[in-house]
């Protein structure tokens, strides 16, 4: 039986989560129909976007059969599923790993705490936002340097995060980093191989997107 095919996506497309996928469709260039939700104005809490697949959140897919996913990763590995090539989260089982290994690191420690930044700290974020705690979002701040000198580390030793190749891992990653004009500054002093990184990453045809 074959499987259900990607019907549409739901997305903010300025939002990082829903560039992720988006740049990952590209890189398989994949053309599927797009439906802008205003975060900013609030629509992902609407009940039609809420009951879709039981959250506020974008990116959401919907499939021919009617379902619908949530979470970045689970719809990129769908995609990967339903479009192989060209890979990008492994090709085999200790690729993957590694791929998934990096790609976590870069949601959790770089993404993450930019986006922390952001929210906490800009006030039109506060829309996002319950409560926004800006004690928080500082904190975050430093945070994010350390875990963008790392990848600086990381970048010296490897053209690519996950290795030698561009993978899902440098989409999370750039996707981040790009999302830092929100926060008006850069990466830290000095973290020469991580900018010779992003531009190598920026002058792919998916980075447009
Ligand atoms: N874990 C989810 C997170 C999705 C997410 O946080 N999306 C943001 C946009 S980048 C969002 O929907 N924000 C609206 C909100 O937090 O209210 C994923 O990986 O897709």
């Amino acid at each position: 039986m074959s499987l259900p095919t990607l019907v549409r996506i739901f997305e903010s497309h300025r939002a990082p989560n829903p560039r992720r996928v988006s740049i990952f469709l590209a890189e398989k260039r994949v053309e599927v129909e797009r439906v802008e939700v205003d975060i900013m104005a609030g629509e992902h809490f609407a009940d039609a976007h809420r009951k879709k697949a039981g959250s506020h959140h974008v990116p959401v897919a919907e499939l021919s059969d009617g379902s619908f996913l949530t979470e970045t990763v689970a719809i990129c590995r769908y995609v990967e599923a339903l479009h192989p090539e060209p890979n990008l989260m492994g090709a085999d089982a200790k690729e993957t790993a590694v791929i998934e290994m990096w790609q976590r690191r870069m949601e959790f420690s770089v993404l993450q705490n930019i986006a922390f930044v952001a929210r906490h700290t800009i006030p039109a974020m506060q829309a996002l936002e319950h409560e926004q705690v800006p004690e928080w979002g500082r904190a975050c701040a430093s945070r994010m340097e350390e875990a963008l000198k790392g990848l600086d580390e990381r970048l010296r030793e490897s053209p690519f995060i996950a290795g030698a190749r561009f993978t899902i891992a440098d989409i999370t990653a750039w996707v981040a980093l790009d999302f830092m004009r929100v926060l008006r500054r850069g990466p830290p002093d000095g973290c020469e191989a991580l900018l010779e990184w992003h531009d190598r990453v920026k002058a792919r045809p998916s980075a447009t997107v």
